[in-house]
């Protein structure tokens, strides 16, 4: 039992998780950064201690402080959030050893997922589906992957070992140029890690991330909170995430909950976690890897399912069973989280800084906001731009693009730039409409520029007409059978703004 958290993170995600203890009755403990004395996580805390200067390194990341911090002040948990410390599983051993719960999983289950080859080798001995690749655990010599490549088949991909988020990752066509993209993959990972051990998948093209929800208790109960489409991202930073996917049926949703449940089960998951997977055309299913955090974007599977993750996380730290069965979980609409970055969509998405002048931040019926910025904050180069996640409900899918745009145009930010024009453009184009979109959308077949089309401004009026009448299904099919009945679709490729 513990009656004081020490939540070792900033921003939205500290906010979040204060509040959750503060109604659970729990005592709050924050931790900040010189850059980050006037932060709402500071303002919101029981109490707050300073860690050091602005770079992450000199405070967010600095154990031996945060965990001195926690003895000082008579902390007996600490919650990491997401980032920083959430996933090095020396900080989590540091907790226990200092008799302070670590609000999340065991350090061997963060060893075992955070090491990508053994966390393959681990799900695929327990039944679990990975992409055709490497079948050993250990270092991988040139030689032995050159040898095994031929017989995974072209294209296929290099991973780092000690990778994620695309780091030390490289396409290979062909043996030919694979000695040179093993050395360039090595290096890469050696210098980003410290370890420059790769493993090679047969590249998946097309494929959709999709990922499940996971909670696990102490006592070995295993459920799963249904799925979230993470597909639309730029660079490996997800942008917009969608509860359910579009592109998901319920006897595959089941299938993927019951593998994802086996791959917890695998590592003796205890906590909320996340297992990712890769779905490609066909609609196979491929494990990738298992995030043993909370995430970004859990709250779009807390609005659908009713189910306060945060609470679930303290209460299942506590050591009390998890209250829900798989047969209590259900889906209810649909929900759509935009992240609200500080950079410039019309310019690379560069980041932007400086201070907070003015906002306008949406509410009303279906909406919520997660942000640990306001007006006078100072927006710095230190930490990740995310300033806010845009989060909306709607009866259906289409109901809740249409509240989206509706409280994207509400949202008003001033003093610096924000990708809300690129949600603007994303929320109105016809294959976001239509849930026709792959990992490769943003990147590839995604433009900010405008482009007229009365062809297309017609189907976004009939969408929305239709969505605003409560008949989605009618308005899913009307985009899906244009693409195929029509020519209409020729446009896609490029920029796609409907004038209203
Ligand atoms: C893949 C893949 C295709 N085939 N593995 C990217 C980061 C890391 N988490 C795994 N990633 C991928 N692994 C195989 N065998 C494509 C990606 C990938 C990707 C995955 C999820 C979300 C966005 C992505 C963007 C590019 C590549």
């Amino acid at each position: 039992m513990f009656q004081k958290v020490l939540i070792a993170n900033r921003g939205e995600i500290a906010v979040r998780i204060i509040r959750a203890c503060r109604e659970v009755g729990l005592n709050t403990v924050a931790v900040y950064s010189e850059a980050d004395r006037q932060a709402l996580h500071v303002r919101l805390a029981d109490e707050a201690y300073l860690l050091g200067p602005a770079p992450a390194r000199e405070s967010y990341l600095r154990a031996d402080k945060i965990i001195e911090i926690a003895r000082k002040s008579g902390t007996d948990a600490i919650h990491p959030g997401y980032g920083f410390l959430a996933e090095r599983e020396d900080f989590a051993e540091a907790c226990q050893e200092n008799n302070i719960v670590f609000i999340g999983p065991r350090p061997s289950a963060i060893a075992a997922m955070g090491d990508k080859m053994t966390a393959r080798e681990t799900v695929r001995k327990a039944g679990v589906p990975v992409v055709p690749g490497t079948e050993d655990v250990g270092n991988l010599s040139d030689d032995d992957l050159l040898d095994i490549a031929p017989r995974i088949g072209f294209p296929l991909l290099i991973k780092a070992t000690a990778g994620g988020g695309g780091k030390g990752m490289r396409e290979v066509r062909s043996l030919e140029e694979m000695p040179e993209l093993l050395k360039s993959a090595r290096r890469e990972a050696e210098s980003a890690f410290g370890d420059g051990n790769v493993y090679l998948e047969k590249l998946v093209e097309g494929a959709r991330h999709i990922e499940i929800q996971i909670l696990a208790d102490t006592y070995g109960n295993v459920i799963h909170l249904n799925e979230r489409e993470c597909s639309i991202q730029r660079r490996h930073q997800k942008l917009v995430e969608e509860a359910p996917s579009a592109f998901i049926d319920e006897a595959l949703r089941q299938k993927m909950g019951e593998v994802a449940v086996k791959a917890a089960q695998a590592v003796n998951y205890v906590n909320a976690g996340t297992i990712e997977f890769l779905v490609d055309k066909d609609h196979n299913f491929y494990f990738l890897e298992m995030n043993t955090r909370l995430q970004v974007e859990h709250p779009i599977t807390e609005i659908v399912t009713g189910i306060d993750i945060v609470k679930e996380q303290l209460r299942i730290a506590r050591g009390r069973p998890l209250q829900y069965r798989q047969e209590d979980i259900k889906i209810n609409g649909a929900a759509i989280e935009c992240r609200i970055n500080a950079e410039d969509p019309y310019n690379n998405f560069i980041p932007s800084t400086g201070k907070i002048a003015h906002s306008q931040i949406p509410t009303g019926p279906g909406v919520r906001v997660d942000t640990g910025v306001f007006p006078g904050f100072e927006i710095t180069p230190f930490y990740d731009p995310m300033i806010s996640k845009l989060i909306v409900w709607g009866e259906t899918r289409a109901q809740a693009i249409m509240r989206m745009r509706r409280a994207l145009e509400e949202y008003r930010i001033v003093g610096v730039r924000t990708n809300i024009p690129f949600h603007q453009t994303l929320m109105d184009s016809p294959r976001f409409m239509g849930g026709q979109y792959d990992t490769r959308f943003v990147e590839e077949r995604f433009s900010m520029k405008e482009q007229d089309d009365p062809a297309l401004a017609e189907i976004a009026a009939v969408f929305a007409t239709l969505a605003a009448h409560h008949q989605s299904q009618q308005a899913a099919q009307f985009v899906q059978r244009n693409e195929r009945d029509t020519s209409n679709w020729k446009w896609l490729g490029r920029w796609e703004r409907i004038h209203r």
